[in-house]
């Protein structure tokens, strides 16, 4: 394979990988640091790639979360049937949302975990979202390494997000949200964990 050949590849992806790699899969003599130049020109573009489709961002299903008029109630209610128990409880005040997070017994591994949300005041999205709908699923929220350049990458696809920049979830996290319109139906909130 020649030079032109072998940069035709790279550009169409159809050779990617460590430029040992590519030196062997074009079998001559090309010029190794030429090839290495651009296996990482290769290597950039694929991340390039997947951060526009946010692959590269998103790294967990962070948790699902249920809308509840009463959150002792619910607690109880999925330690006594589930078994799942409280990993953290707060009041975020510029949600207008009582919340805590569950999970499954003993679980330290940072799979997702159930978040009850019960309003904190009658104006809450989560006392509109009772009153329209009842309790039950409201948001399914995937944890990102860097939530602003997510939602810039969203942004750009033409998702609506709802706040210009990230604001303070669970725990110090920082969040932001897809307008369920635009994702399904669904209520998709991108959150970055606290450091
Ligand atoms: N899921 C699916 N559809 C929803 C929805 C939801 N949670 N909420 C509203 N919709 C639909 C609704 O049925 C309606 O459809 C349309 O969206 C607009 O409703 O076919 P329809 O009837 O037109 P509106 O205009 O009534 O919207 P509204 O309820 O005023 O606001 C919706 C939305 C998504 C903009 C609002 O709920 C919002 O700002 N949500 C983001 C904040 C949030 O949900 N906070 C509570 C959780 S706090 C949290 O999760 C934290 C702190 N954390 O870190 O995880």
């Amino acid at each position: 394979m020649g030079a032109a050949a072998v940069v035709q590849r790279l550009r169409t992806g159809q050779l990617e990988g460590s430029s040992e790699a590519i030196a062997q899969q074009r079998g001559s003599s090309f010029p190794y640091h030429v090839t290495g130049l651009h296996a990482r020109w290769a290597e950039s573009s694929k991340m390039r790639r997947m951060r526009e489709e946010l692959g590269g961002l998103v790294t967990a299903v962070d948790h699902v979360g249920i809308a509840v008029p009463d959150l002792d109630e619910a607690i109880e209610f999925h330690r006594s049937t589930f078994g799942l128990e409280l990993a953290h409880r707060e009041l975020n005040e510029e949600q207008q949302v009582h919340e805590a997070m569950l999970r499954a017994p003993g679980d330290t591994s940072g799979a997702a975990q159930v978040q009850l949300l019960a309003p904190a005041d009658e104006v809450s999205t989560v006392a509109k979202f009772l009153e329209r709908s009842g309790p039950g699923l409201q948001q399914l929220a995937y944890r990102v390494t860097d939530v602003t350049e997510a939602a810039r990458v969203l942004r750009d696809k033409g998702l609506r997000m709802l706040y210009d920049e990230p604001r303070r979830g669970t725990a110090d996290s920082r969040v932001n949200f897809v307008h369920p319109k635009d994702a399904g139906g669904v209520l998709v909130e991108l959150v970055q964990p606290a450091e």
